[in-house]
């Protein structure tokens, strides 16, 4: 039971779990009984870890209904059900574009959010995997991006396409495709500057990006939101952007160490209905993990 990866994850979202945990003992505590108040209780717990006021709603109604038809004794077993109703809120048969190359994936979202570390840890793991990687610093804005990124791809032994300070993020795109047509990475990752959701500006340059990318390359081009999950309720606003300007194909959710709310993951994949393939739990090479939502709920709540 105990893999690493539950480990990990489980160590990353403990700050989430603390909370959750603590307020569904407190429900325990106050007795086994499913009176009306132990389903407000459920539910508010729920809604304080951010998972989303529609989304609690439907899965405490599950509950409520599992707990009428199988009988179920008590608070306690009721709480032991939990975690499988929160993992029934992803779509479970996804397909992972990170790992069915040749894929060229561009890596989008807000300022700070994790995206060049996420693409460093990308590259880390498909390049231990034995798989061929390209990198595009598409992040032409701050000189501190191309330099962060470069230690990224050394560290990794992996190659990146870059243009001077200030040239056209598209350009940097046209290039790396280019190159990428010729050498037939299994991954291109592009990474992109930050960008704020509301500025009309900075997202048609994404399109544009994005418009340049689909164009030249061979292989098929995904888009990427990496989202911090400390941003909570405010993540989805810039989500919901994000994915009307490039229609987006994947989530990587970062930070879940840092946030009392990981709750968020089902209010975003319920919300858009993209799915996360990766989550942050630290800043290392090796904090990136499958996203594996029956595991992520039961680290998320405790129990099970
Ligand atoms: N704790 C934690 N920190 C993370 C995680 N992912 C990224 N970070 C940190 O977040 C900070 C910002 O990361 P970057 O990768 O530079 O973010 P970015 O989105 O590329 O930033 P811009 O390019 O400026 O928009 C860095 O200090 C990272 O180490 C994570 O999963 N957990
Ligand atoms: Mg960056």
């Amino acid at each position: 039971m105990a893999t690493p990866w539950y480990k990990r994850v489980s160590e990353g979202l403990t700050k989430s779990r603390e909370r959750l945990e603590g307020e569904l003992n407190i429900l325990l505590r106050k007795g086994p009984d499913l009176d009306e108040e132990f389903w407000e209780d459920l539910e508010d717990a729920l809604v304080g870890a951010d998972v989303g006021a529609t989304a609690v709603t439907e899965i405490v109604d599950r509950l409520r209904d599992s707990a009428a038809r199988q009988a179920l004794p008590d608070a306690g077993a009721v709480l032991d059900h939990l975690a499988d109703e929160l993992s029934r809120e992803f779509p479970s048969d996804t397909q992972d574009p990170l790992v069915d190359g040749p894929v060229v994936i561009l890596i989008v979202g807000v300022n700070g959010t994790g995206k060049t570390t996420t693409v460093g840890k990308l590259a880390t793991e498909a390049a231990r995997a034995g798989r061929s990687v390209l990198l595009g610093s598409g992040d032409t804005f701050r000189a501190a991006g191309v330099e962060q990124l470069d230690i990224w791809a050394e560290r990794a032994g992996v190659p990146v396409v870059r243009r001077k300070r200030g040239a056209d993020p598209a350009a940097v795109a046209f290039d790396t495709v280019q190159l990428a047509n010729e050498t037939h990475p299994d991954l291109t990752l592009i990474d992109t500057a930050g960008r704020l959701h509301t500025s009309a500006d900075l997202m048609r340059e994404l399109q544009k990006v994005q418009r340049i990318a689909e164009r030249e390359s061979d292989a098929p081009v995904k888009s990427l939101l990496v989202m911090d999950a400390t941003t909570g309720q405010n993540g989805l606003s810039q989500a919901r952007e994000f994915h009307a300007a490039l229609d987006l194909d994947a989530l990587v959710l970062t930070k879940l160490d840092g946030t009392a709310k990981g709750g968020i993951a089902v209010a975003i994949v319920r919300e858009l209905g993209v799915p996360i393939v990766r989550i942050g739990v630290g800043e290392g090479a090796d904090d990136l993990k499958p996203f594996v939502p029956g595991e992520f709920a039961r680290a998320l709540i405790g129990r099970g």
